[in-house]
């Protein structure tokens, strides 16, 4: 009797060819590469100000930057904090870690005192780079731990601070040439993986690299932006979908980058109507805005050729009903995710030589990788149109955690497979969908918010003797936390008390939206939070 052979591992490709990527030179070296046909061209567009530099400016400035952060003691290996607004600021600063060897841990300017110490520490930060007005959040770090504090804008920086301005004044000639490795890290943002606090995600020249090419490169890139796409950068730089999939793949093809300080609606039409903007990378809640927003009717939108959205779920009838308002553009999604390097999936009807793909889809896995599909339990593979968690390998994949070995091990396997939390299958056009989620992770208008932060929080507080953090349906913010709590033995605290208590140590996005009281906290009998069962409660109070 013959035996049944083993299902064939189905492992999905791009429906792009591989291509040749060259990703053991530095990541300003990939970015620049073309300089000499773009160094007159309008880079950075400071969408405040109408201000321009030019590819050369750019470069030039990142360089001498590089220098000034030299001669403030940073070198190769180093740390140092970006905790700025989008700006052009932010570009030269982001480009200076390249050049100088160091790695830039990104957070965002609206973080709590508390939650950028926890960031800097556990980054070992040994610089940060900010403006004047937030100094006052990080200054015992500069007299507690000795972190240089630089700040941005004009004037003279605050008592005890280092002028952005007299750092990009050094001399780049005057620094020495720096040892590289492609596997020095560059880029290391913070997200909480699929469990857990957040972590500093290493991410090094070869895989941001291998990223960005698996984008922008090759006879039909993905991605097709060209030197004349004006690309508006409103999603914040120091979140990875901002930083790989706008500023770097725009500085990949020399096209200009148009940079937003923060998201208004009436602000964004006016810059995209008196700038032509012609690529426009969104998330789904501003999308939303789009559609409902009566302005939008009142602008020439008509530059605007592709509409990008990623970062959290869009529907289908989001996209139907943007497309209705935007017909000549064309809307698809992107699926990244931190640790990913962050792009798994890209839209193939925004390749040069476009595809025809359906809408609901997060687009196809990128040229050089691979992904699959398993049963989260038995880890079986699983085929086409088969609901399982969505893993991916290839060199564009993060290093790992920044001291966190066994973090690292539990996201990628011995084969080097990262498993996202995501749940999804792909069709038989090779289109990803993503249905749902395994990992614990919420969130708001695409910022991550992890459970276990704001469970860490309310634990501490001695009238909360347990606590729970899910995601809870919104429709403009997509997801929002709320808690289950246990109250200690006669403790009355009240909803209120527990929204303030947590308001006040944390940034806007990770305010607890409600509290519910319960007698205990479901657990699975390792301790594990059982965040099913609690979801499960949620949806029966609050079915949707
Ligand atoms: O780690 P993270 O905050 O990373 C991101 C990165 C997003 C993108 C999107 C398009 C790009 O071109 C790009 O460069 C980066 O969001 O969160 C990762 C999780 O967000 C969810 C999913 O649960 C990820 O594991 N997510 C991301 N994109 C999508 C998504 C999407 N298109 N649809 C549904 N969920």
């Amino acid at each position: 009797m013959g035996s049944i052979a083993p299902p064939k591992e189905t492992i999905f490709r791009s429906k792009l060819p591989d291509i040749e990527i060259i990703n053991d030179i530095p990541l300003h070296t990939y970015c620049f590469e073309r300089l000499d046909q773009f160094a007159d061209r309008p880079c950075v567009i400071d969408g405040a100000t109408g201000a321009v530099l030019t590819y050369s400016e750019v470069e030039a400035s990142a360089r001498r930057f590089a220098a000034g952060l030299h001669s403030v003691g940073i070198r190769r290996g180093d740390v140092f904090m970006i905790l700025l607004r989008n700006s052009p600021e932010f570009v030269i600063a982001f480009l200076a870690a390249s050049f100088g060897g160091a790695a830039a841990t990104t957070a965002n300017p609206f973080y709590t005192s508390g939650e950028i110490q926890k960031q800097a520490e556990g980054a070992g930060a040994r610089l940060i780079i900010t403006e004047s007005c937030y100094v006052d959040k990080i200054r015992h770090l500069a007299a507690e731990r000795g972190v240089t504090i630089v700040t941005v804008g004009d004037g003279p920086a605050p008592e005890g601070c280092r002028a952005f301005a007299d750092l990009l004044a050094a001399d780049a000639g005057a620094m020495p040439a720096v040892e590289f490795d492609p596997d020095d890290v560059v880029a290391l943002p913070y997200s909480s993986g699929t469990t857990g606090l957040p972590k500093g995600v290493m991410l090094t020249h070869r895989s941001l690299i291998t990223s960005v090419a698996q984008q922008m490169d090759g006879e039909n890139p993905n991605l097709y932006f060209h030197p004349d796409d004006v690309i508006l950068c409103v999603l914040p730089l120091f979140h990875i979908y901002s930083l790989n999939s706008v500023l770097l793949c725009c500085l990949r093809v020399g096209a200009s980058i148009l940079i937003m300080r923060r998201f208004e609606v009436g602000q964004l039409l006016d810059l995209i109507q008196r700038f032509r903007v012609t690529i426009a990378p969104f998330v789904p809640p501003i999308v939303l805005e789009f559609v409902k927003s009566p302005l939008v009717d009142s602008f020439d939108l008509s530059s605007i050729r592709m509409v990008m959205s990623g970062a959290a779920p869009m529907g289908k009838e989001l996209e139907d009903k943007f497309m209705a308002k935007l017909p000549n553009a064309l809307l698809g999604q992107g699926y990244g995710m931190t640790e990913a390097g962050p792009v798994l999936s890209m839209c193939l009807a925004f390749a040069k030589a476009p595809f025809e793909v359906k809408s609901g889809a997060c687009g196809t896995v990128v040229r050089n990788a691979e992904m699959k599909i398993i049963n989260p339990e038995t880890g079986a593979v699983l085929g086409r149109n088969q609901r399982g968690e969505i893993c991916i390998r290839g060199a564009q994949i993060m290093k790992g955690y920044i001291n966190d070995p066994e973090a690292t091990r539990n996201i990628i396997d011995e084969d080097g497979w990262l498993h996202t939390g995501d749940v999804g299958y792909v069709d038989n056009d090779d289109e990803v969908f993503i249905v749902d989620r395994l990992k614990e992770i919420i969130k708001f208008k695409g910022f991550q918010v992890a459970p276990a932060e704001l469970e860490a929080l309310l634990v501490m507080h001695p009238n909360i003797s347990d606590a729970a953090v899910v995601p809870m349906k919104d429709e403009a913010a997509g997801e929002v936390p709320v808690a289950f709590v246990v109250r200690s033995n006669g403790s009355k605290i009240t909803q209120d008390e527990i929204k303030q208590y947590i308001s006040r140590q944390v940034v806007f996005y990770k305010r607890i939206n409600k509290v519910f009281f319960t007698e205990v906290i479901p657990k699975a009998p390792s301790g594990k939070i059982l965040r099913k069962d609690l979801r499960a409660k949620l949806a029966e109070q609050f079915p949707i």
